[in-house]
């Protein structure tokens, strides 16, 4: 377990300070419960508005007092039907040069290394790099754009916090998912990501890949793909891919959703919601570059964990990206 949850453990009273700004319902109290597990949690609200059966009329009513937009009602109910909204042209192209060319420079000078990871001949392109905002502060211009933030406000109503960014010269061919088992929160819903087109996304290039509606299905966890925590610590993302990878690939063909694929221009943004099974397609072809910078937010007040290893976030409670946007 990670420090911070190893000080909970034998600290109650910090602990139960620490999550006194718990926004569920049913409070919790980590170090009586056998774990971090999302089986142990109760099945509290309050969901997000857009999550709760209520949500069409919950839009209605603030579009008929002049409380949200006509364009901001669309988007509700783009995410309550399909699970994402796009933001098209969100981030100037300034704010991208500068994320970027700071991002190569950190490169350059050693501070960030990045592995080459070549996925077939003819591969120049280097692999992800997870959390750059920690060493180069440039990507909190993205990562905590005004802009964006409102949007993200908005979807959760909580004040949306950095859980973790993630950087990509090129498609991750990520097989699909629901960023649910890697970044639960208590009470679920409350995390949100925003893909960052820093360029044309070229259909070859292994665009993101997502399944409108998905976000609907139950919440699939370790417990219900008989992934137990001793596993996960021997085997750790072999257990993963052996038992959680094909039960989504057999949800997505049982309920026979067609993938969309996000063929972005640069700048634009994609939200998604906690729950939508997502990943990045295959590249046709690996001349291709698919630059891009994700963000996954947690609405302050969720108690965020790791499910697979049944961890706390860290995240919660120590912020690294103080720039504003
Ligand atoms: O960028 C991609 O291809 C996949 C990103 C993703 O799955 C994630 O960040 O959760």
């Amino acid at each position: 377990m990670a420090l911070a949850g190893g000080l909970l453990r034998f600290a109650p009273a910090l602990a139960q300070k620490v999550e006194m700004g718990q926004i569920a319902d049913q409070r919790i109290h980590t170090w009586r419960m056998p774990s971090m597990r999302a089986e142990h949690f109760p099945g509290s609200g309050p969901y997000p508005w857009l999550d709760r059966p209520d949500a069409l009329d919950n839009i209605a009513a603030r579009r008929a007092t002049g409380a949200i937009t006509e364009y901001e009602a669309a988007q509700a109910h783009h995410w309550v039907r399909d699970g994402y909204v796009v933001l098209p042209g969100l981030i100037a192209a300034d704010t991208l040069d500068t994320v970027w060319r700071a991002y190569q420079q950190a490169v350059d000078r050693g501070r960030i290394v990045l592995e080459p990871e070549p996925a077939g001949e003819g591969d120049a392109y280097p692999g992800r790099f997870l959390n750059p905002h920690r060493r180069v502060s440039e990507f909190c211009r993205v990562a905590k754009h005004s802009e964006l933030l409102r949007w993200v406000r908005f979807l959760l109503e909580r004040e949306p916090k950095v859980l973790q960014t993630i950087a990509s010269h090129k498609g991750s061919q990520q097989p699909e998912h629901s960023d649910s088992i890697h970044m639960t929160t208590y009470p679920l819903g409350y995390l949100v990501a925003a893909w960052i087109a820093f360029e044309d996304i070229h259909p070859d290039s292994g665009p993101l890949v997502y399944y409108p509606g998905s976000h609907r299905w139950p919440y699939l966890f370790s417990h219900d793909v008989k992934i137990s925590e001793d596993e996960f610590r021997r085997d750790g993302y072999q257990s993963y891919q052996a038992k959680y990878e094909p039960k989504i690939r057999e949800l997505i063909a049982s309920q026979g959703i067609a993938p969309v694929y996000f063929h972005a221009r640069r700048g634009d943004v994609l939200l998604w919601h906690a729950n939508l099974v997502h990943g990045g397609s295959a590249r046709r072809d690996l001349a291709h570059s698919r630059r891009a910078v994700v963000t996954h937010y947690f609405g302050q007040g969720a108690f965020v964990y790791h499910d697979l290893a049944a961890t706390r976030s860290k995240q919660q409670y120590v912020s690294t990206c103080l720039l504003r946007g």
